[in-house]
């Protein structure tokens, strides 16, 4: 259980001993000192595994350590000594698991037998995996098809990933909804009307050549913390660092690197912000509208005089469309109306507007601050159109960085985990594999929750995850979930997932990918891809946490076999004994991207899929990118209601989403516990408030569902008056299921309307 609270705002470097520190104590906390520590040498190497925590970048010239805190973290809670086994299930019913903490839970450790929930007992009890297999396949075979969910977590490797789509859609649906869904599915929808692409346009060697990064609601130092090292080196260079984030983030601010001796002995680092913008939750449309209007105003003064432009008019020309609109409507806006909205002053949008003007090659990273909004698909693209005004796409140095959450939630997508038909060669599927797929779109998260409210959602199946934490509206839908008929959770650790019942209960224990995966043609391969959509090979190097486990495509070979009819074409079995076969099934599905597939595996830095705005080829309806217009100026669901906040749900330094390794957020100087709400000095003297008290959360929405948290303990943080902050998932009881982006429906997690309750 977590601590007494203290709250110190932290002063040092992002890394330095801080990092070291926390690494110890975590080591030393799984009692994975001996085994995991010494498995870090293998760690994003070439021959070794990819890290199982975040998505970014693996480099083709590893460093020794090519490992940050973080890394370091996940791998330690993958690898612990500690087992949560049968009898861990036979001594505590899960009425009383559900009272436990997910940090209590997940703490138990790797989870080591099949089990089947024993509704008399209210126990896990253990089952064969043969039987469990027969039994969920009975189950299945007696479902409408499209009553049943298949859901991903993207943590699951590229050769899973393709098996698992294919059981959904051989079994007759396309509903695979990912935790891509709650992520950056507003950067799927955006980019591509933008720039004619899902992913992001840069590699890692751009940033060698960049000369400005423009940074919009990405918390670095907790959430890929690797990227430090390259944003250390281009700020050593000169590079200019802007920063839009309405918290003072310290991984943004300073970066002393762990691995260099000198750095830790001053505990000194590099500064890494040369500007810091603290927008307002929700403000970044206006925020990058006025700098746009700056940047048109710079070059109407470099025009004046004879000089060259700052608006790169050739490019604009040649590429682009829509340039006429954007223009007038950027000129248009109003400086007060841009102030009030992104909460900044105009000298500091003009401050930020002169710095990218002077930049040749520029790069634009974000992260949930941007795609988690009702406008999120606007954020970003509003941000490409700050990017195309200057020629920043498609050009070394230069363009989109979306930084993804998992560590292969944008591969999952790549190998055809989508609900969307129209991103899945379906048609190539049904002649690779002789059978008809399903040509309806299936559910995404929001709309597969929307079905287990309203019962036309049977069952669901999950890779990985958690689900019933991860989602909207805890208590709707945690009700609601119990009334599913079938639920097969996949997962390496107990969570509450596991515990929120359906009529059927399993849990299937998997290997992570730091193990040894052991099959019939000998030790295997999996595959990742990165935030910058390189493909990288992982190899398990330790000894699974118990014989009992299963590998992933093991497992999903196990439910297709006891579900499907036999198809000579998908050879489960062959696939099961040797991965090599499944990529090759990979290469002819998607050649483009995966052609040689077995033979690129151990490509320096991963091979890249090829996106063709990386060669300004703009794959749009237009055939050039696209300035699109936002819809407003603001993003969220708020209607400026006086006492209404805007909560923004994040993650602390202490966790991996729902995943809690501890209660210490240690970059914002938060310890002991998670029940906490930042806010500004001025809100807590208006609602007469000071450091440490305790209130209550209540979301100001209008479907008649109260909504709220309790128990939350006030800190005073420097953040925009009007924003609050809170962790996830503890807060997610407060988001609403029907708040979520325009067209992505990702939901709206950094813009809860909320009121305190206070007293
Ligand atoms: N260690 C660790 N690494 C992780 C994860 C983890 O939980 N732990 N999760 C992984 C996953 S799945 C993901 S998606 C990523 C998430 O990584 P991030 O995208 O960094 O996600 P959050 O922690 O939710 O933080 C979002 C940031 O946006 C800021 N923000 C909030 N609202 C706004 C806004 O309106 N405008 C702007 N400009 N900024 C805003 C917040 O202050 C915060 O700094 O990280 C991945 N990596
Ligand atoms: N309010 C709010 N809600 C959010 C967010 C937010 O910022 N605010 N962020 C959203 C985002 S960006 C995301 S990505 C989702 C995350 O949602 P999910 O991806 O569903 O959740 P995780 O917490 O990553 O899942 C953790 C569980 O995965 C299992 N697991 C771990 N490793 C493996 C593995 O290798 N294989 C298998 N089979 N299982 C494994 C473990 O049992 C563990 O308990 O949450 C979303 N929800
Ligand atoms: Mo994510």
């Amino acid at each position: 259980m977590a601590d007494e609270l203290t709250y110190h705002p932290y002063k040092s470097p992002t890394g330095g001993w801080g990092s070291v520190k926390s690494l110890i104590s975590n080591s030393l906390g799984q009692h994975a000192v001996g085994t995991a520590p010494d498995l870090l040498r293998h760690h994003n190497k070439l021959g070794g595994y990819a890290c199982t925590s975040c998505a970014w970048a693996k480099p083709a010239k590893p460093h020794t350590a090519e490992f940050c805190e973080n890394g370091a973290k996940a791998t330690f809670w993958d690898l612990t000594s500690k087992r949560t086994t049968p009898e861990f299930f036979a001594k505590h019913t899960v009425a009383e698991l559900l009272g436990w903490a997910d940090h209590d839970l997940e703490n138990e450790g790797r989870l080591t037998h099949p089990m089947r929930y024993d509704r008399a007992s209210d126990t896990y009890r253990p089952v064969e995996w043969e039987e469990a297999f027969a039994e969920i396949g009975t189950h299945l075979k007696g479902y409408d098809p499209e009553s049943v969910v298949f859901y991903a977590s993207g943590r699951a490797s590229l050769e899973t990933s393709y098996m698992y789509a294919l059981l959904a859609r051989l079994y007759g649906n396309n509903n695979l909804p990912d935790s891509s869904n709650m992520c950056h599915e507003t950067t799927s929808v955006a980019l591509p009307q933008s720039i004619g692409t899902p992913v992001g346009t840069v590699l890692l060697e751009d940033f060698e050549h960049t000369d400005c990064i423009l940074s919009f609601g990405q918390n670095v130092g907790t959430n890929s913390p690797r990227l430090l090292h390259p944003l250390q080196e281009a700020r050593k260079r000169g590079a200019e660092i802007l920063v839009f984030n309405p918290l003072r983030e310290r991984g943004w601010e300073e970066f002393a690197n762990p691995q260099k001796p000198g750095e830790m002995l001053l505990n000194s680092g590099t500064q890494i912000a040369t500007q810091y913008h603290q927008v307002r939750t929700g403000g970044d449309i206006a925020a990058m509208v006025g700098v746009a209007k700056a940047l048109f105003a710079l070059d109407d003064d470099l025009r004046h005089n004879g000089a060259s432009r700052v608006v790169d008019i050739d490019f604009i020309t040649e590429h682009t469309h829509g340039f006429e609109a954007f223009e007038a409507y950027i000129r248009h806006q109003s400086w007060d109306d841009l102030e009030r909205e992104a909460g900044l002053d105009r000298t500091a949008m003009e401050e930020a507007a002169t710095a990218y003007a002077r930049s040749k090659a520029t790069i634009a990273i974000y992260g949930m601050g941007l795609t988690q909004h009702r406008l999120g698909v606007d954020n970003v693209q509003m941000l490409v159109n700050l990017m195309l005004m200057r020629g920043n796409i498609g050009k070394p140095g230069a363009g989109m960085c979306p930084i993804r959450g998992h560590s292969n939630v944008q591969g999952q997508r790549t190998v055809g985990i989508s609900e969307k038909t129209e991103l899945v060669p379906l048609e190539k599927l049904a002649k690779q594999f002789g059978f008809s797929p399903p040509m309806k779109d299936g559910m995404n998260t929001v709309e597969a929750c929307e079905g287990i409210l309203d019962g036309r959602v049977k069952a669901f199946i999950s890779l990985g995850g958690n689900f019933v934490r991860a989602i909207p509206d805890t208590n709707r839908m945690e009700a609601a979930w119990r009334g599913l008929d079938l639920s097969v959770q996949v997962a390496t650790k107990l969570n509450r997932s596991h515990l929120v019942t359906a009529g059927s209960s399993y849990i299937l224990p998997c290997l992570v990918r730091t193990e040894i995966d052991e099959q019939a043609r000998g030790k295997q391969v999996v595959t990742v891809e990165d935030s910058t959509a390189c493909i990288h090979a992982s190899r398990g190097v330790a000894t699974p946490a118990s014989k009992q486990l299963l590998s992933e495509p093991a497992i999903v070979a196990g439910i297709a076999k006891a579900t499907l009819a036999p198809n000579p074409d998908v050879t489960w079995d062959e696939w099961v004994g040797d991965y090599g076969l499944i990529r090759d099934a990979i290469a002819t599905t998607y050649p483009d991207a995966f052609h040689d597939f077995n033979d690129r595996l151990d490509t320096p830095g991963g091979f890249p899929r090829p996106i063709g705005a990386r060669q300004r080829k703009w794959e749009t309806k237009t055939g050039k990118a696209n300035f699109v217009l936002p819809k407003a100026l603001q993003a969220t669901f708020d209607n400026g209601e006086q006492d209404v906040m805007r909560l923004m749900t994040i993650r602390s330094n202490d966790q991996f989403n729902t995943t809690i390794y501890g209660y210490h957020d240690r970059l914002r100087g938060i310890d002991g516990s998670r029940m906490v709400v930042m806010m500004n000095e001025h809100d807590m003297e208006r609602l007469g408030l000071n450091n440490g008290d305790v209130v209550g959360l209540e979301t100001a929405s209008d479907d008649g569902v109260t909504r709220r948290v309790v128990g939350l303990r006030v800190l005073e943080f420097d953040v925009p008056r009007g924003c609050v902050a809170a962790y996830y998932p503890e807060t997610n009881p407060l988001v609403p299921l029907y708040q979520y982006a325009e067209e992505s429906k990702t939901p709206a997690a950094k813009s809860v309307p909320v009121r305190v309750l206070t007293g």
